[in-house]
């Protein structure tokens, strides 16, 4: 389906560098057509967001830290002026403490689980509120999601619990905007090595275990997660809304 996002305008938060899974989303859905436009999140990651769109013909950048309303208001009103309707949103976007994701579940601190949902979950709420008003065709929003969400993960903490928020948070969404032809939905990554996943310790070893367990005995391709994107942003994901789909090589259906 090369044409499948033809004349369509997508925005995609979460690069920041050609890692991400957001990059990875947004070179596939602009080879399906779509008119691309990136954010990153602050100065620190603006020249490596404006190198890396050089690769993306028509793509233009804009920073947004989504943390800050004005940010988010500010951003809506450019993509408005420059764009006017917009069909696809991505959200790829996920922050907690370092010192959170280390030690016990137990130790998570008010503000580690403030700063957690405030960014990986409210964000979600906030951008897809913000773009609703520009998707007059329709259109999707996407976020990313993990199993940890679901099932322990040691280490994980605070940031499963956000990932459950945000689960539940596509199917209040997937109900609110349904009615306006916007679709809601998440893809649930398996392990990818990202900026995200670096300095996670023992990282290595739960690539090689997920391998080892995956019923494909291997890890996913971030390619295959953007494929899936662009699945659920194109027509062909037309009567998809409030789902998970797992992009994990079949990890999530292992019992033992
Ligand atoms: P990444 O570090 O490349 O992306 C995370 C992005 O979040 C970065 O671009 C960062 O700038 C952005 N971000 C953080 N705080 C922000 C803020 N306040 N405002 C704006 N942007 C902010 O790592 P990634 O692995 O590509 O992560 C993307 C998403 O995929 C996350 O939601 C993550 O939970 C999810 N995910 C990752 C994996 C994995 O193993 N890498 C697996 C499943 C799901
Ligand atoms: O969602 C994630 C990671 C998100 C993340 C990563 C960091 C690292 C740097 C959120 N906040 C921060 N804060 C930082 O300071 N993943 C799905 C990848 C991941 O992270 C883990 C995992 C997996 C998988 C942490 C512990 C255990 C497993």
């Amino acid at each position: 389906m090369p044409e499948s996002m033809e004349g369509r305008t997508a925005v995609v938060f979460g690069v920041a560098n050609k890692r991400s899974i957001a990059w990875a989303i947004a070179q596939h859905l602009q080879q399906a057509g779509a008119r691309l436009v990136i954010t990153y999140q602050n100065e620190r990651l603006e020249q490596e967001a404006k190198d890396l769109i050089a690769a993306l013909p028509g793509a233009e950048a804009f920073m947004c830290d989504v943390s800050f309303d004005e940010q988010i208001d500010k951003l809506f009103a450019q993509l408005k002026s420059h764009y006017g309707k917009l069909h696809t949103l991505v959200h790829s976007i996920a922050f907690a403490p370092a010192d959170e994701l280390k030690g016990a579940f137990l130790a998570t601190t008010r503000e580690g689980f403030r700063i957690a949902h405030d960014v990986s979950v409210y964000s979600l709420i906030a951008l897809a509120r913000a773009a609703a008003p520009l998707m007059e065709d329709g259109g999707s929003i996407l976020t990313l999601t993990y199993y940890g969400s679901t099932k322990v993960v040691p280490h994980y903490n605070v940031m499963g619990v956000a990932k459950a928020a945000l689960e539940a948070s596509v199917r209040y969404l997937a109900h609110d905007l349904g009615p306006r032809r916007i679709r809601v939905n998440a893809i649930s990554a398996g392990p990818i090595k990202t900026l995200a996943a670096r300095g996670i310790s023992g990282f290595g070893d739960m690539l090689k275990a997920h391998a080892e367990r995956a019923p494909l005995k291997r890890n996913v391709d971030v390619n295959e997660v953007a494929e899936t994107a662009v699945f659920l942003a194109s027509d062909a994901g037309a009567g998809i809304t409030g789902e998970v789909i797992y992009v994990d090589c079949g990890y999530n259906i292992m019992g033992f």
